[in-house]
């Protein structure tokens, strides 16, 4: 079973390496975004609680995160793996992850960092902005807000990996495809 997190900053490629990855592997994707900005179009009181951290560029809360993620890894227990995308985002969250994956007698098989510069972050994030409709995306400030949270509360989360020699980081400038590549090769040395 291979188990991979996909990590980085808001706007280094997460999302965009996951669609590939998801092709390629055949993992069931679960990212945390796209489950909170369901929650919120379905206008569920769980999604107008996040919608409200969310617009601020602010975590949401780590029981109402490992929540959605206890659901969907049962929802799907017969999975040939998972990408977890966006999630953990604090070393509570990794470490009730951790917890999860050992009651089904799995674990992490490897976490890949995608490293790339604030400057080029807020480009990206600006542009998806024009047409993602995003409201955290369209605004300086608040993507600042973002990478802010992302340096105190999820940084550390690599250090939690690095513990665990799961940890790989690749450089996330350059073409789709390049990245795409060195990210399968750090997956195929981790599964050996
Ligand atoms: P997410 O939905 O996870 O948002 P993200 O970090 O912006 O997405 P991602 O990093 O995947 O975007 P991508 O690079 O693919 O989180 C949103 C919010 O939800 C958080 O701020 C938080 O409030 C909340 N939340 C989510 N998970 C949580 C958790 N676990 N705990 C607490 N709160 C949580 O795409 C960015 C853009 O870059 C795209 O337009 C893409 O086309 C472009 N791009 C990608 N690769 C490129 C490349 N190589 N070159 C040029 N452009 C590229």
């Amino acid at each position: 079973m291979l188990n991979l997190v996909l990590f980085g900053p808001p706007g280094a490629g997460k999302g965009t390496q996951s669609e590939k990855l998801i092709e390629q592997y055949k993992l069931v994707h679960l990212s945390t975004g796209d489950l909170l900005r369901s929650e919120i179009k379905a206008g569920t009181e769980l999604g107008l609680k996040a919608k409200a951290l969310m617009d601020q560029g602010i975590l949401v809360p780590d029981e109402v995160v490992i929540g959605m993620i206890d659901n969907k890894l049962k929802e799907n227990r017969n999975a040939a793996g998972f990408i977890f995308d966006g999630f953990p985002r604090t070393v509570k969250q990794a470490q009730a992850l951790d917890a999860l994956l050992e009651q089904n007698g799995t674990s992490i098989t490897c976490m890949v960092a995608l490293e790339v510069e604030e400057e080029e972050l807020t480009r990206r994030l600006l542009e998806r902005g024009k047409t993602s409709g995003r409201p955290d995306d369209q605004n300086e400030d608040l993507i600042r807000k973002r990478v802010q949270e992302y340096n105190e509360k999820t940084l550390p989360v690599a250090n939690y990996y690095q513990g665990q020699q799961k940890y790989s980081s690749i450089y996330g400038i350059g073409a789709i495809d390049e990245i795409f590549g060195k990210i399968t090769q750090a997956i195929e040395k981790a599964s050996v």
